[in-house]
């Protein structure tokens, strides 16, 4: 029987409600996971995993356990008091079946709990049931084990009791439907860990354990991590600048309740130039900011404002300070836990409830006056950055406005090196940005030129992560960058707005060596986007080309091969019935060794290439790996590339 005709054939008179409700999330399913993707595919474990956040948040539960199983299904285990499993005499059914079938049931149990958690689009774990081939949920309360299973959303059984127990909590395990996600049914695990371990800052003394049971280690055991924070948001701000030189011995931390919103903060200076302010509405990012943000600023500024005012602190500067000037080298992270959260903005992930700006800003004013009077050396520091901020700020101005007049001298102004493209649509134009002026030649023969522009790139890019803004405005490179992608940056209101509307390609590809070299220059070019142009990768403008890494030939014959595994499958196609020496394999050490057919061929020509988008998943995990392979430290650098050995053994 296909899964469609099970699903027909449940169809009774009470719970044609339910079918049509999981129905609808299987014929819509972005509406209500946001994608059906590589993201959609992740968030099924965040929805599952937002209840036990919950239950733990309510007091009842501490550990949370998370495997990815063989076959990428997912077991998200809680200590908590597990789901009810008796009858609702109004549905007739287990309370346990309501919860896996019925769309935003979740809560309706339970109205005195504070439900504060529930991703972006907060749909309840009947989603994921709906979404997948396969769930089980087992439930250990009162002694007793129950069990109900399903098949995309349809019980298989009524809820059963399964045997004994001395445990109490709540087993979710799910099998995502391949036929939903079509792209991909593989978890990743630095994704699914990333976001654990923001969940353990964001709520602390939860114990959250992940798991990868897909592969086993040399010693038989499987890969695994705990998260844990005692600290909270002030072991986050800590985190997010392991790798940078902190000015406070420690974040400045405020928890409150003001207004009725819980709001949670955290902040440190170091000596970076950029400013690193993350927020949260129950635990959701939201990267567009909103109220709590301008809450945060606004005490910000007033409070270390008033302080230096009144201790005469401003007296021999003669610059105006600006806000920005107050967030330089600024790491910050806000979470508010807002009752009934409104969203706004192009991703929905900007606060709106205009109440919340007063509860932050009140929060600040009334923590950081009392720090600062009680840290009067530390409030000096702070204040003397704030100055030297903004006397950087005016020489950033200047260089900043010099690359906007060269960007506004009509098509003169354009880079020499750029090899422009003859079609002026940027929704069809593309640039590449290539490592080398070699490489940059053969990409200018191989190329289409109606759509895609070259502009090669020299050597390795100014580090933008370890240099003042006004260097980052007199690079060349940068300068070239800025000018041949057509952006321009800089309003008097905020000097970091990027203003898109005079971009001149809606694809940026950066094409590098497959080396260590390649990659740190990508990450350089990243690094340079992420802070300076962030608009672009949030669009979805910014790609990175892949080059092959060998060419297996033999006779006329040839292949291209991404990985070692497609080389050696290729090697076996190619041997056919011949002798093995009679295949070559040629292995590209850089993108000069191809030439500019087989650089089309494998690279640029948009039917065949492989382009990776660019994408932010959760801006305080790329904050932190930005500044560790930026930064000054080379422990965790070393570590990282170790861990990412598949990449980076490449040139081994
Ligand atoms: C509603 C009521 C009760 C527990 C839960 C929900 C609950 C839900 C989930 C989802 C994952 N883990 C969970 N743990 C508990 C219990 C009410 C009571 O016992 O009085």
């Amino acid at each position: 029987m296909s899964e469609e005709q099970d699903l027909k054939s449940n169809y009774s008179a009470d719970n044609i409600q339910v079918l049509e409700g999981l129905e609808a999330v299987r014929k819509r399913p972005s509406m209500y996971i946001g994608d059906t993707g590589v993201k959609g595919l992740h968030h099924l474990v965040y929805e599952v995993v937002d209840n036990s956040i919950d239950e733990a948040l309510a007091g009842h539960a501490d550990t949370i356990d998370v495997r990815i199983l063989e076959g990428n299904s997912i077991r998200v285990e809680d200590n908590g008091r597990g789901i009810p499993t008796g009858i609702n005499t109004k549905e007739n059914k287990s309370a346990l079946e309501i919860v896996m079938t019925v769309l935003h049931a979740g809560g309706k149990f339970d109205k005195d709990t504070y439900k504060v958690s529930g991703g972006l689009h907060g749909v309840g774990v009947s989603c994921v049931n709906a979404l997948s081939t396969h769930l089980k949920a087992e439930v250990h309360r009162e002694g007793k084990i129950w069990m109900q299973e399903y098949k995309i959303g349809v019980p298989q059984y009524d809820v059963k009791e399964v045997g004994t127990t001395d445990k109490r909590g709540t087993i979710v395990t799910f099998t995502p439907d391949e036929t939903i996600f079509t792209q991909t049914t593989e978890y990743k695990y630095d994704t699914l860990a990333g976001r654990l371990r923001e969940l353990s800052f964001l709520n602390k003394g939860i114990k959250l354990t992940l798991t990868d049971e897909r592969e086993k280690l040399e010693d038989g055991s499987f890969f695994s991590e705990t998260f844990h924070s005692e600290g909270g948001l002030k072991e986050f701000v800590a985190f997010l600048d392991d790798t940078r030189t902190s000015i406070l011995a420690e974040p400045i931390y405020i928890e409150g309740i003001k207004n009725g919103v819980p709001v949670e903060l955290a902040f440190q200076y170091n000596d970076s130039y950029s400013e690193n302010v993350h927020s949260y509405v129950n635990n959701i990012n939201t990267h567009e900011g909103g109220t709590h943000i301008a809450g945060f600023r606004r005490g910000l500024t007033r409070t270390l404002k008033n302080y230096a005012d009144k201790e005469g602190l401003l007296k021999n500067v003669k610059m105006e300070i600006t806000g920005d000037d107050f967030r330089e080298g600024l790491t910050a992270v806000v979470s508010v836990k807002v009752q009934e959260p409104q969203f706004e903005g192009q991703t929905k992930t900007k606060l709106g409830n205009s109440e919340v700006m007063g509860s932050v800003d009140v929060a600040v004013g009334e923590a950081l006056g009392n720090y600062l009077e009680e840290n009067p050396k530390e409030a000096k520091m702070i204040i003397n950055k704030v100055i030297l901020a903004a006397t950087a700020r005016a020489a950033a101005r200047k260089a900043r406005e010099m690359v906007q007049r060269k960007s506004v001298m009509g098509g003169s102004g354009l880079p020499g090196k750029l090899a422009d493209c003859s079609d002026s649509d940027p929704e069809r134009c593309e640039i590449y940005l290539v490592e080398g002026d070699s490489a940059g030649g053969t990409a200018k023969q191989g190329r289409d030129r109606n759509i895609q522009a070259i502009l090669p790139l020299k050597g390795k890019i100014l580090n933008v992560e370890k240099a003042m803004e006004h260097k980052i405005y007199e690079n060349d490179e940068i300068k070239n960058m800025f000018t041949a992608i057509g952006v321009s940056i800089g309003t008097p209101e905020d000097n970091k707005a990027l203003n898109l509307t005079k971009l001149r390609y809606h694809k940026i590809v950066i094409m590098t060596d497959a080396d260590i070299d390649g990659s740190h220059i990508t990450t350089l070019i990243l690094t340079f986007f992420y802070r300076y142009m962030r608009a672009l990768i949030e669009a979805g403008y910014v790609y990175i080309a892949s080059p092959p890494l060998y060419q297996v030939k033999k006779g006329k014959e040839f292949e291209y091969c991404w990985t070692d595994v497609q080389r050696d499958a290729a090697v076996q196609r190619l041997k056919g019935a011949g002798k093995e020496d009679s295949v070559h394999i040629q292995r590209y050490k850089g993108l000069g060794e191809m030439n500019a057919e087989q650089l089309w061929e494998t690279t640029l020509n948009p039917a065949t290439r492989t382009l990776l988008q660019a994408t932010i998943e959760s801006a305080a995990e790329c904050d932190h790996t930005f500044s560790m392979l930026m930064g000054d430290e080379v422990a965790p650098r070393r570590e990282f590339i170790e861990r990412n050995a598949k990449y980076a053994k490449i040139d081994a």
